[in-house]
């Protein structure tokens, strides 16, 4: 794609995973100087980066960070660390990967964040965009880095963005964006809950379409801007004015009033699959891309990506689901919600892992009022435990916690590997988890 210039600065790349390869990668194809710095003894890209820039890898240390004009700093660390904080006063223009690319970008970019439910609309946005005959370029927190895309050809850009992303990121002006929802995550790494939800919100800042989701208050944001456009989506109800709707009694998606798909016609499940959709359609519309038939038949059969809510197996009547990305509390509720109308309370939930400072007291209705067993391992499965004692075991790892739950379930029921922790206490990531989830169930 055609580019803006960048500046021309001396820059110190934090962090050599995915995100810190890309940037070194853009930087040297600009010709522009720049070091690495990694916390880890062996960083992930370091031998790449040595047949790129060799000698650019140097030992972390604090006190050189004034030495430079700028650092860009991976999203994995924190910009909060005293040794950033310190060179920012001092400075040091402290940016992330999307920050750049927001700079170089020439393209239309559709931006997307919120606690669950980013990646299905982020890939969704990026197969209506392309089944609408456009070439969408998808990245971002979805696991390509953004600054890959601006080597492609394309009409638009959909980001999915994380918290760290925004909080390093001034320039971004997408034509649409939306915060899709927000509950309790990645405490571990902000001082409060409100610090989290301004993170996200952040997206709006400089958007000229903000879609906000009226029944989430957290999403919500007062235009700063008089030419900032505000579009609302939610779940019908009498008291609230909705630009697109979720409209659960008449089984159907609405756009100002008017039916744009029925619920029975998506291949996704549940009300919180629903609503993605309904988002995903919304960014569409701002974005000037006409919901034609191939648009919408495209909504109907899209089948989600691998580890949400994901269908492993029947085994002797029993159903198995692995919905290994639930690595907070919020995805997890929203899972055994939308699996309650098919199975009822007949639901056996496997969870556990790594839950990342959040108050997990959240889950507790939703375990008492619909699972009949909860199976837990993991760093925190103590804490999940408490939750409802009386219906919980503890295990000590997955292939455990997958031979407990076949041992009690019976005919009809709902064996859901949904987590509500990260997976990291145990595994690579949350993608291990679901194969080994998938792999136990194979062997049953
Ligand atoms: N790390 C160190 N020392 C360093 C640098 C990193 O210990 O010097 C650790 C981090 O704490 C983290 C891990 O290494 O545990 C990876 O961090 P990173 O910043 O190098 O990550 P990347 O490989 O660049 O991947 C990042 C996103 N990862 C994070 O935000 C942690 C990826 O999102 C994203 O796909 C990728 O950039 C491309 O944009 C993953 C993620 O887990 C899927 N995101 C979080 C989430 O979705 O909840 C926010
Ligand atoms: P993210 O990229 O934000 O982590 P994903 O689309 O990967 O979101 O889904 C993560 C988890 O959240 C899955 O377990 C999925 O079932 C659940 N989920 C998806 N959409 C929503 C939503 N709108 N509200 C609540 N949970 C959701």
């Amino acid at each position: 794609m055609q580019q803006k210039h960048i500046a021309y600065k001396n820059r110190l790349i934090l962090g050599l995973g995915q995100t810190g390869l890309a940037v070194a990668r853009y930087l040297s194809a600009l010709h522009q100087p720049f070091n690495v710095m990694d916390t880890r003894d062996i960083a992930p890209g370091h031998e790449e980066l040595e047949k790129l820039a060799p000698g650019s890898l140097l030992k972390w240390n604090g006190q050189k960070f004034t030495e430079y004009d700028e650092l860009v700093v991976s999203p994995g660390i924190a910009i909060t660390r005293d040794d950033i904080r310190v060179a920012q006063e001092a400075g040091v223009s402290v940016i992330g990967d999307i920050e750049l690319f927001a700079q170089a970008n020439t393209l239309p970019v559709i931006a997307i964040t919120g606690s669950n439910g980013k990646s299905t609309v982020t890939d969704l946005v990026g197969a209506l965009i392309n089944a609408s005959g456009n070439k969408a370029l998808v990245g971002g927190n979805i696991g390509v880095p953004a600054l890959e895309l601006l080597e492609q050809v394309g009409d638009y850009v959909v980001l999915e963005l994380s918290s760290f992303q925004l909080e390093t990121t001034h320039s971004l002006q997408p034509i649409a964006a939306t915060v899709l929802n927000v509950s309790e995550d990645h405490l571990d790494r902000y001082s409060s809950y409100q610090e989290y939800v301004d993170a996200k919100r952040s997206i709006y800042a400089k958007a000229s379409t903000c879609l906000i989701n009226a029944d989430d208050n957290n999403s919500w944001y007062e235009a700063t801007d008089q030419s900032q456009k505000i579009v609302r989506f939610g779940l019908s109800s009498n008291n609230q004015q909705l630009d697109w709707e979720v409209d659960i009694e008449n089984g159907a998606i609405k756009y100002q009033g008017q039916e744009i798909l029925k619920l029975d016609q998506l291949t996704l499940q549940g009300i919180h699959n629903a609503m993605n959709v309904a988002v995903a359609l919304a960014l569409l519309t701002v974005a000037g891309i006409k919901l034609n038939k191939a648009v919408l038949d495209k909504a109907k059969s899209y089948q989600g990506l691998p580890h949400r809510s994901q269908l492993v197996g029947i085994k002797h009547g029993v159903t198995f689901i692995n919905d290994s990305k639930a690595t907070n509390v919020g995805a997890t509720v929203a899972a055994i919600q939308s699996f309650e109308p098919q199975f009822g309370k007949n639901i056996i939930l496997i969870a556990g892992g790594d839950a990342k400072g959040a108050d997990l007291s959240s889950l507790q209705e939703s375990i008492k009022s619909t699972v009949k067993a909860v199976i837990c391992f993991g760093k925190d499965a103590p804490a999940i435990a408490k939750l409802a004692p009386q219906k919980t075991r503890l295990v000590s790892n997955l292939q455990e916690a997958v031979a407990m739950a076949n041992e009690q379930s019976h005919d009809g029921d709902l064996v859901l590997l949904s987590p509500a922790c990260a997976s990291l206490d145990m595994f690579a990531n949350y993608m291990q988890r679901g194969e080994q989830f998938a792999q136990c169930v194979e062997a049953l």
